[in-house]
């Protein structure tokens, strides 16, 4: 936070007090929101800062090991910071992907790569999980069986635009990596309309998927907004409303403030 702002909003009054440690609780909170992130398979890195970056939230390089991941039906877990998202999940089959066209085309051949899923419209803060079936993907020229390599990388599109995480895994046709997450596709009920009438998205009917409507995850938020949230709901609300927008935006840096 820069002096200057922090300087504005420490005037003398208990209210302001008061904000000034909203304030504070708000950029903690900020930092620990972090608008999504990849968990499992194990995200390449992550740095909210340049997470816009469309090649893998900005790490470009292949990880040092590859997470074993089921390729037939396997899962793939987020944590959302935002109420609303939807989520994309890409898929290269090169060695060593080189950009975000990667993940559209085979650099060998040219062949064009579905997406492992589409359109995934989901609400609420939280864990979310979908499965994905890279077997069904129809990619002339290119073997996809177990022990291929490849990356996922996970499209993030909210409020705050389109954000990026990657894994490099290695498909493995035992189905028991990863069976001990608890993943359920908790998307929307209006997703999972238009995903099952979505012919060209291939994982999207296994196991019976989108025509559950599950409707929303359980809301889970960080805990430092939490803390914030309880002092008092109605106060924090229209403290934040009349003041925090601005002083926050200006204090956090342009464009990345989760709370705007
Ligand atoms: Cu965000």
């Amino acid at each position: 936070m820069s002096s200057s702002v922090r300087k504005t909003i420490t005037a003398s009054t208990p209210a302001a007090s008061l904000l000034t440690l909203l304030l504070a609780l708000l950029a903690l909170a900020h930092s620990a929101r972090a608008h999504f992130t990849l968990d499992y398979p194990q995200t390449r890195g992550f740095d909210e800062d340049i997470e816009s970056d469309n090649f893998c939230g900005g790490f470009h390089d292949i990880s040092a090991a590859r997470a074993p991941w089921y390729y037939r039906n396997g899962p793939v877990a987020i944590t959302s910071h935002h109420d609303s998202a939807t989520v994309n999940i890409y898929l290269s089959l090169d060695e060593k992907p080189t950009g975000p066209e990667s993940f559209l085309k085979t650099s060998a051949g040219g062949a064009s790569i579905p997406p492992l899923r589409k359109d995934l419209a989901i609400s609420g803060q939280g864990e979310f999980c979908f499965h994905a079936n890279a077997s069904a993907l129809d990619v002339p020229g290119s073997t996809i069986a177990d022990g291929t390599n490849a990356t996922i990388m996970v499209e993030f599109i909210s409020v705050h635009g389109h954000l990026y995480q990657c894994s490099d895994v290695r498909f493995t046709s035992d189905a028991s990596v990863g069976a001990n997450l608890t993943c359920t596709d908790s998307l929307k009920a209006n997703a999972a309309a238009a995903a099952g009438s979505t012919s060209s998205t291939p994982a999207s009917t296994s196991s019976g998927g989108p025509a559950a409507p599950s409707a929303t995850a359980p809301t889970r938020s960080g805990g430092s907004e939490n803390a914030a949230s309880s002092i008092s709901p109605s106060l924090f609300a229209s403290l934040v409303a009349a003041a925090a927008a601005a002083a926050v935006a200006s204090a956090l840096g342009p464009g990345i403030s989760c709370l705007l």
